[in-house]
């Protein structure tokens, strides 16, 4: 009886798929398709550990299971290879991104390889590829050239606005835009160049404009919105501040409506919908119009409360509104200008915080009520945004809080218009109050006023509808080297489209900005660029979201030369139905990828507008986290990590590779001097702290004299900074392939978080052994009832579990399949052939082995998924011959699963047994599956 060694079969099997190409498939129309596709990742040098492939094997288990049902399925894999950490390792070392990343993909391409997952390799691609960027940047140019057609509610060509404006210039216009801009068409006849080329800007979708960015000093480049987190950089976590640059934008503002439309028909999960909801922010409003008194300016602010009009007692306006310098009165000039440079330096993110006090200042100007006409004073406060709804409020401090504390912090008025409610305190934000004090709205509720109000406003011309998102455009430079350069060069100033094929990353000397400041890409001479136009080409490059945006659709057509693909082809593949990864990409990625895709829908160019037709988002492993606790004082040179973390405790956490906590749950422990002399060997600039022990903290000098050092376990992230991790290299070696993926699958439902605990990995191993081993007790004698049941039982179990996506629900029924067919003599072969091609998609190494062994001589990749009969699944019943003294009198039915008192009872409660027995009968002989002898 030969053993399994699932190192061998895997080796051989892994081969087999490859020089066999037994994943790679071709579009067949006679056939339906199956689009399972995995984030691609980005290769790190970290490699992957375990935590990673969780969703690669939930995908390949849906991608091996939809060949087995007929499907002609796509599941492809590639790497999101341009990036911040190749490029900081280029800068510490001179090593050209390109090399780093090429070795990381080795690595990454290893470990995928060993754990058998069925993609279409011939597929992979890379976005770092100019084969693939030179699509993002054929993509980049359809943005430029595209501007976004309201009426039609869809992106057209440059050349239709450019028409208008020859026709109309901006009448009757209706257009996404940076800012509302009015000329006539003899006005844009008129324009030079320059003038055109600023106009164009202010609608084109990808478009250039001074804006406010994310800054990152030591990153030295501009952060996305969502790659800061609490006011440091997500990667490497160092501070961010705000900065006014010319950056290039793309205008995703613009689909906020149909990108919020769109979520009703997709399957993504409610939370995910949520966020990105709230992410683009949809408020139903109106913009009041507020004349400033003795000027001919007007403050347009917008508020989602018009039913509040009565109470508003001063006006507040951003302080980085253009207004502020023509309403400006003299002497307020000095403070106005003060506050102004003070509060340039905070965030976002800090100014929404300041709320409870907020600072402002008077500009000594006032507005008149558009009601009332009363005098109403105009401050200047940073709790306003200026790149939302116009940059100014109507302040009521009786219903919004922040206006309430700003009218205490600054003794102005409060006026009192809900009903019967105390404000004394706080702001009454609630919609329940009637009115007072509101002239035409008093005694009306908050449905009423709003209608009264609104018929008001729109009646007298004092204000208009608005429907506003929070959504911003995305800011699309990056001030790196190793990213997508832009098609784009400039002339005298003027960006212009370069029109040859696509433009190559030139090579550089080093990987910094240059002494004035500019991005790496100024460091390129001439020479150094395949193609140079004009004064000089862009010094930007793409942000990382651009060519995740697309890849999906390379995916389908990866080698064309002439387009990024081919229309016949994403017509087949069409929209990808199960996408799995991570739930961090919630707003960036799912949000910009959806984006892309509608305009190249809107282009003509795909045929769908959605690109993921349903969205699973895997849990995450963590690990045990050990920590050692530091005085704080006592560090020199604080990592990065450790600044952000537990800044009001006087002990710092320093993650600790020591792995002498093998048990979870286990909270502290204590080191010994020898751990603690290679704990400083490793970390050479602890060795003067002061590490926390039993009694206090105490230097290494002291601990050698015999106090405890106290270590902490937490459970937390699975990473390399955590010296947690663990190679699935490791456990493919120890275990195998098979048990790696049918363990993870078996350690809870997909989408939860759970720890890698190590302790039950040989149940699963024990299950796979105990699979091999029944393959050597196969019998061609016809199955029994009770094999059939349990296949068909298990057939229902399977199918069900894996359209939920319920994996480890299955894995527990083909644990309790195989245990059953253990205790009988012999299997079925024909059972046992149907069992494998269930197992086959969680374990196909070993599945592919036992099935050759039956004698098949094709793989079992493709054969076809068995269906369960439901008579097999009734409950099974056998027949006893009920005998007293030895004699058989009449026989009953009684369920095969009935125990030995069951089938007693039955046997003696039948109204035929009477006939026989009178009384007590001496003794009951009970044999299941065979005999019941009742002895009188
Ligand atoms: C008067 C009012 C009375 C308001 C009241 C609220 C409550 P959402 O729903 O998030 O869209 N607002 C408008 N523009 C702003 C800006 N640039 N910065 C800060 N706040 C701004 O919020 C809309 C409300 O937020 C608007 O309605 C406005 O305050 C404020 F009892 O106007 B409201």
């Amino acid at each position: 009886m030969n053993k399994y060694i699932a190192k061998d079969i895997e080796r051989k099997w892994q081969k087999f798929w490859e020089e066999n190409k037994s994943f790679s498939v071709k579009e067949d129309i006679n056939k339906e398709k199956y689009y399972v596709l995995d984030m691609f990742p980005y290769p790190s040098g970290e490699g992957l550990h375990v935590g990673h492939p969780l969703g690669y094997i939930a995908s390949d288990i849906i991608a091996r299971y939809k060949r087995h049902k007929g499907y002609n399925v796509l599941h492809p894999m590639g790497y999101d290879s341009f990036g911040l950490p190749a490029e900081q390792y280029a800068i510490q070392t001179g090593q050209h991104p390109e090399v780093t990343t090429e070795n990381n993909i080795k690595r990454y391409r290893e470990q995928l390889d060993r754990m058998g997952f069925s993609f279409d390799w011939d597929r992979e691609l890379r976005t770092s590829d100019p084969n693939f960027y030179r699509w993002t940047q054929w993509m980049f140019k359809k943005f430029y050239n595209s501007w976004y057609n309201k009426k039609l509610d869809k992106a057209e060509d440059i050349s239709k606005l450019i028409e208008h404006f020859e026709n109309l210039g901006s009448e009757k216009l209706d257009a996404s835009q940076t800012k509302e801009i009015k000329f006539s068409n003899v006005d844009w006849k008129k324009s030079s160049e320059h003038k055109k080329n600023e106009i164009l800007m202010n609608y084109r979708l990808a478009f250039l404009s001074k804006s406010i960015v994310n800054w990152c000093e030591e990153l030295g480049t501009v952060l996305a919105n969502d790659e800061v987190k609490e006011g440091f950089s997500e990667r490497g976590g160092f501070p961010v501040v705000q900065k006014s640059m010319m950056q290039w934008s793309l205008r995703v503002s613009a689909y906020s409506e149909r990108l919020l439309k769109g979520l009703k028909e997709i399957d993504f999960s409610p939370s995910l919908i949520e966020q990105q909801k709230n992410w683009i922010g949809k408020s139903e409003g109106v913009i009041l119009y507020f004349e400033v008194l003795g000027s001919s300016e007007i403050i347009e602010v917008f508020t989602t409360r018009p039913d509040t009009i009565f109470g508003v007692s001063f006006l507040t306006i951003a302080p980085e509104s253009e207004i502020i310098s023509n309403i400006l009165i003299k002497e307020y000039e000095n403070e106005v200008e003060k506050y102004i440079k003070k509060t340039a330096k905070k965030t976002e993110r800090q100014r929404l915080a300041s709320s409870g006090k907020p600072t402002g200042v008077f500009t000594g100007a006032y507005a008149s009520h558009p009601v009332t006409k009363q005098k109403i004073p105009i401050w200047i406060s940073d709790y306003v945004l200026s790149g939302y709804g116009t940059g100014a409020v109507m302040a009521v401090p009786a219903g919004d809080q922040r206006d309430y504390d700003f009218a205490k912090e600054n003794n102005l008025k409060i006026p009192q218009i809900f009903k019967n409610t105390d404000i004394s305190e706080k702001a009454f934000t609630e919609k329940s109050a009637l009115y007072t004090n509101s002239q035409f709205l008093n005694d009306c509720n908050f449905i009423d006023a709003t209608k009264k109000i609104n018929d008001f406003i729109y009646k007298k011309g004092i204000g208009k509808k608005r429907t506003n998102y929070r959504l911003r455009d995305a800011i699309f430079s990056r001030q790196r080297y190793w990213g997508e350069p832009f098609p784009i060069y400039y002339r005298k100033d003027i960006p212009q489209i370069v029109n040859e094929d696509f433009v190559r990353l030139p090579k550089i000397d080093k990987y910094l900005p240059t002494s004035d400041g500019e991005p790496p890409l100024a460091r390129a001479s001439k020479k150094d660029w395949e193609v140079f136009k004009g004064d000089r080409m862009e010094f930007n490059t793409m942000p990382g979201w651009a060519g995740s945006s697309w890849y999906f659709l390379r995916f389908m057509d990866p080698s064309n030369n002439i387009k990024f693909a081919a229309k016949e082809k994403t017509d087949y593949w069409n929209q990808v139905d199960l996408y799995i990864g991570g739930a961090e990409h919630a707003v960036g990625h799912l949000l910009y990828s959806r984006f892309w895709t509608k305009f190249l829908y809107d282009k003509g160019e795909i045929s769908f507008d959605e690109p993921f037709k349903k969205l699973i988002n895997q849990g995450m492993i963590g690990g045990a986290i050990s920590y050692l606790l530091l005085s704080k004082d006592k560090i020199k040179g604080k990592p990065a990590f450790i600044s952000s973390n537990n800044s009001n405790t006087a002990a710092v956490k320093i993650p600790c590779h020591i792995k002498f906590v093998s048990k979870y749950g286990t909270k502290e422990a204590f080191l010994n001097v020898n751990q603690i002399k290679d704990f400083l060997n490793w970390r050479k600039e602890f060795k003067d702290a002061l590490f926390e022990t039993s009694s206090g903290y105490k230097s290494i000098d002291q601990i050698e004299k015999g106090y405890k050092l106290r270590l902490v376990t937490e459970y937390g992230k699975m990473s390399k900074r955590y010296y947690n991790t663990i190679d699935p290299e490791e456990i493919c070696e120890q275990y195998g392939a098979d048990t790696l993926r049918c363990y993870e699958m078996f350690l809870g439902p997909l989408e939860e978080h759970k720890p890698w605990n190590v302790n039950g990995i040989t149940g699963v191993e024990g299950f796979l052994k105990k699979t091999w081993n029944l393959s050597h007790r196969l019998d061609t004698s016809p199955s029994t009832d009770e094999q059939l049941k349990v296949l068909h039982k298990t057939i229902k179990k399977a199918t069900e579990g894996i359209e939920d996506l319920a994996f480890n629900t299955v894995i527990s029924a083909f644990m309790i399949a195989v245990n059953q067919w253990t205790k009988q003599k012999y299997i079925n072969k024909e059972i046992f052939s149907s069992f494998l091609i269930l197992l086959s998609p969680f374990a196909p190494h070993l599945s592919e082995e036992l099935w050759e062994k039956l004698g098949n001589k094709k793989s079992i990749t493709y054969e076809k998924w068995p269906t369960h009969n439901e008579n097999y699944l009734k409950e099974l019943q056998y027949e006893y011959p009920i005998s007293f003294n030895g004699k058989m009198r009449f026989k009953i039915k009684i369920s095969s699963t009935a125990s030995k008192q069951e089938i007693e009872e039955k046997a003696l409660n039948d109204e035929r047994t009477a006939k026989y027995l009178k009384g007590q009968p001496k003794k009951v002989i009970v044999v299941p599956g065979k005999i019941v002898n009742i002895v009188i």
